[in-house]
């Protein structure tokens, strides 16, 4: 394609007359109501359809660079997605905001008003899913060709309320009315199998024909994933299950049978129905297996139909396409891939896994051994039985390398081998995401150092090269821009221009404003008034915050001994000269985490029995603010002037809220724990909180056996704390929380306690001398630059994916 000939599509109009006609059309002809009639919803579809018309404007543009260029591309692989907000993006990264304010006027609305019908996609969980949202931002501003693709779950994460302080859990229909953002791209539809056996293929030994017993179809849609001041729109392209035309049993239907009759499309229908259904039982377990099988499979023929679109034979896909895996959830894609290259397209076994391996990538977010997913054989065999026996040469071919670099080693190989051989065997899909790639990152560098050190060790014995660390970043668009849009006002009066947005390393410029009394002065206030904006508590008050996922690791019990202990000090000293504050948690439990949800309960406990003591109120309040998701925290985010990163060390692989708090100016408490240590490397030890025990010693307490009552028997503040949990001063709440902290505590939360609480007076001094604060805010901003999802990309695109920016002209 020649690109000079342009794409033949006339630029859309960027006056405010222009772009009230277009509202105006979208709300006749594609909305096909008047303005004397439309709905508030009305008035949000059509502005939503005349953004977004820009954006596939530019789309357009675009897909005709990347056409011309034939470039590698990266195909990202993601069972979660949390992309925000799409509206308020969109606006943003369009450049219509203004646009869009005044011409609904001729509608009668307002701007802020049609904001708030922008459900959030929460196709996510916590911080990998947010990760994936970023990271697919950051390759649209820079300019990389890539699709992400996911699951277009009918039920994302589901909506937190508390009833009686406890979690309750709705489902969360996010597009029950539709969702404008969305290309539905039915002729894309792919065919899946599941179940059923195997036949041997005759004349080949490594080839089979796979018959499966059931079959649904995967129709894909897609939403644009524009960059940031360039022309650049990617898209994530998300699939949905659905019956076969043939799953509908007409003669059922005909005898009365109504739900027989369309049972097998329901079931079909489930695998994508909800974000990671409850894997406690053995069909949740199974439903999951699917639904991942389910986005590998759709995923991947797509991936192919797409080279073959623009490239003959199979020699160039390893070089066109680089496959980044998300975690291990689409690891089955290195089986298919294998079973589409050998058993469909006859290439032969060791070309079909050279390709293979030097497509795939695969980047790893944990360090908990549970967390590392293993499937039982028999269910892989039942499900999946092709990609058994693939997975059971993969493992034989693997398994005699190691054996040859390591002659008569069983233990390594036990070790090192795929399936795990233990009362029941298992598929390790962190092994086979290891052997199956190219490339395995780590997302900060302790956690990718602990990786090879401890977790992959034996895989990086044999094969150092392969691992990497790219630490994680977040986009400073959503998390500067859109969410703390008074900061990046000063910031940019403050650095003369806003092309820090794009290159987020000039914050660096703000720190000669450190010391700038006027400047200070403005910094202050506008951390005041987005307090006042949100609403929780006192805004004078030091704003404390926990947001993240509940988890043991993460440890928000640590915080609420702190909070326990304030209680006592408070209530023992009424007239101390006591710092005010607002404790400020957001999070969700996993439904089936009881200990978690032990946790909420007991937090929102003690933040009643405070509200309710006359003595303590005035001094501290606890908040807990429901349904954590994207929206949210862009509101908390800008109020925070600490930020909670108390996860025992070793634990946490990186963390990305630290990053974003660090952004807007909160002052970090936190542990030597994921990229916290990055963050107090840049922003200096002096302008950073650090209490507990480092990852090394936290190791050796609990090899040489960690007893938590001698902690608690020590010290009597703690001892008070747990105690008073244990006597049901908190409405009889919590007795479980305080049985396993005395019982087992398993993340040292005891251990930690003293040094946490020291540290917490450490803060309070630092809190009591308002400039001094004042600089610790502007310098973690001015130095958190690094934390920025562009320079991940960078990293990725450089170290790993070996891909290039392709421009996209702007006069085409
Ligand atoms: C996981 C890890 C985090 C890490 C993110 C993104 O988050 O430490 O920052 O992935 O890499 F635990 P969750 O999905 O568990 O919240």
């Amino acid at each position: 394609m020649d690109l000079r000939q342009g794409i033949g599509l006339r630029r859309l109009g960027t006056t405010a007359d222009e772009f009230q006609q277009d509202l105006l059309s979208s709300l006749y002809y594609r909305r096909g109501t008047t303005v004397e009639s439309a709905s508030p919803r009305d008035a949000y579809e059509a502005l939503a359809l005349t953004v977004r018309d820009r954006l596939a404007e530019r789309r357009a543009r675009t897909a005709a660079a990347h056409f011309a260029s034939n470039p590698r591309w990266v195909y990202y692989l993601s069972a979660e997605y949390l992309l925000g907000a799409q509206l308020e993006q969109n606006l943003l990264y369009s450049g219509t905001g203004d646009l869009a304010s005044q011409s609904l006027k001729v509608l009668g609305r307002t701007l802020e008003e049609i904001e708030d019908l922008d459900v959030e996609p929460g196709l996510g969980n916590g911080g990998l899913g947010r990760l994936a949202a970023c990271l697919v931002d950051a390759m649209a501003t820079r300019d990389i060709p890539a699709v992400g693709y996911g699951i277009r779950y009918d039920f994302g994460i589901f909506r937190q309320s508390l009833e009686g302080g406890a979690q309750a859990e709705r489902p969360d229909d996010w597009a029950f009315q539709g969702n404008p953002w969305e290309f539905p791209a039915p002729d894309d539809r792919q065919t899946v199998g599941f179940y059923g056996h195997t036949e041997p293929v005759a004349g080949s030994p490594t080839r089979k024909s796979w018959v499966p017993g059931e079959i649904v179809l995967g129709e894909p849609s897609h939403m644009l994933v524009p960059g940031y001041r360039t022309e650049t729109v990617n898209i994530v392209r998300l699939w949905r299950a659905r019956g076969s035309e043939a799953s509908f049993d007409l003669s059922r239907f005909a005898a009365g049978q109504y739900a027989e009759a369309v049972q097998e499309a329901v079931r079909a229908e489930n695998i994508s129905k909800v974000l990671y259904p409850d894997d406690s039982t053995e069909l949740g377990r199974e439903l999951r297996l699917k639904q991942q099988y389910f986005l590998v499979s759709c995923s991947l023929r797509d991936i192919i139909r797409r080279f073959r679109l623009r490239n003959e034979g199979w020699d160039d896909f390893a070089e066109k396409t680089v496959i980044q895996l998300n975690d291990t959830h689409p690891t089955i894609a290195i089986p298919e891939l294998m079973r589409l290259l050998v058993d469909e397209y006859e290439l032969d076994w060791d070309k079909a896994w050279s390709i293979t391996r030097s497509t795939f990538a695969y980047t790893c977010h944990t360090l908990l051994p549970e967390a590392l997913e293993t499937w039982p054989v028999p269910l892989f065999e039942r499900l999946l039985p092709r990609h058994l026996e693939i997975i059971y040469l993969i493992n034989m071919f693997f398994l005699r390398e190691v054996e040859a670099r390591f002659p008569g080693d069983s233990d390594r190989l036990r070790r090192m081998s795929i399936i795990g051989e233990g009362s029941e065997r298992r598929v390790r899909m962190a092994h086979l995401a290891v052997v199956g790639t190219e490339a395995v990152n780590g997302v900060a560098e302790l956690h990718s150092k602990l990786l090879r050190e401890t977790v992959l060790q034996d895989f990086a014995d044999l094969w150092p090269a392969k691992f990497q660390n790219v630490t994680n970043g977040v986009s400073p668009r959503r998390f500067m821009k859109l969410a703390n849009p008074r900061l990046s006002d000063l910031i940019t009066e403050g650095l003369g221009d806003d092309g820090w947005l794009n290159d987020l390393d000039r914050l660096a410029g703000l720190e000669r404003l450190a010391g700038d009394a006027s400047f200070m002065e403005r910094w202050r206030a506008v951390k005041r008034a987005n307090k006042v904006d949100l609403a929780a508590g006192d805004p004078d008050s030091l704003t404390d915050v926990m947001i993240k996922r509940f988890h043991e690791y993460k440890r928000q019990q640590l915080k609420l001994l702190h909070v326990i202990t304030m209680y006592h000090r408070i209530r023992a000293n009424p007239a101390g000269d006591w710092v005010p504050r607002t404790v400020l948690f957001a999070g969700k439990a996993a439904p089936a985490y009881h200990a978690a949800k032990n946790i909420i309960r007991l937090i929102n406990a003690v933040g009643a029995t405070i509200a309710a003591d006359p003595v303590v109120a005035p001094h501290l309040t606890v908040v807990f603010a429901e349904n954590y998701n994207v929206t949210l925290a862009e509101r908390i985010i800008p109020a925070a002037d600490l930020s909670e990163q108390i996860s025992l060390a070793g634990k946490e692989a990186s963390g990305t809220g630290n990053m974003k708090l660090a952004l807007n100016g909160a002052i970090t408490i936190g542990t030597l724990d994921g990229a916290n240590i990055e963050i107090r490397a840049r922003v200096g030890e002096e302008n950073f909180f650090l209490f507990g025990l480092d990852a090394f010693q936290a190791a050796e307490v609990q090899i040489s056996g960690y007893h938590p009552r001698e902690h608690y028997d020590r010290d009597a503040e703690l001892k008070a704390a747990i105690d008073a949990i244990t006597a049901g001063t908190f409405g009889g709440v919590g007795r479980e929380v305080a049985d396993s902290l005395l019982g087992w505590d398993e993340y040292l939360t005891l251990a930690d306690y003293r040094s946490y609480l020291d540290c917490q007076e450490e803060v309070e001094r630092a809190w009591r001398d308002p400039d001094r604060w004042t600089r610790l805010s502007i310098l973690n901003t001015a130095h958190s630059g690094f934390f920025s999802a562009d320079r991940t990309i960078a990293d990725y695109a450089a170290r790993i994916w070996r891909v290039a920016p392709v421009p996209v002209p702007k006069d085409i």
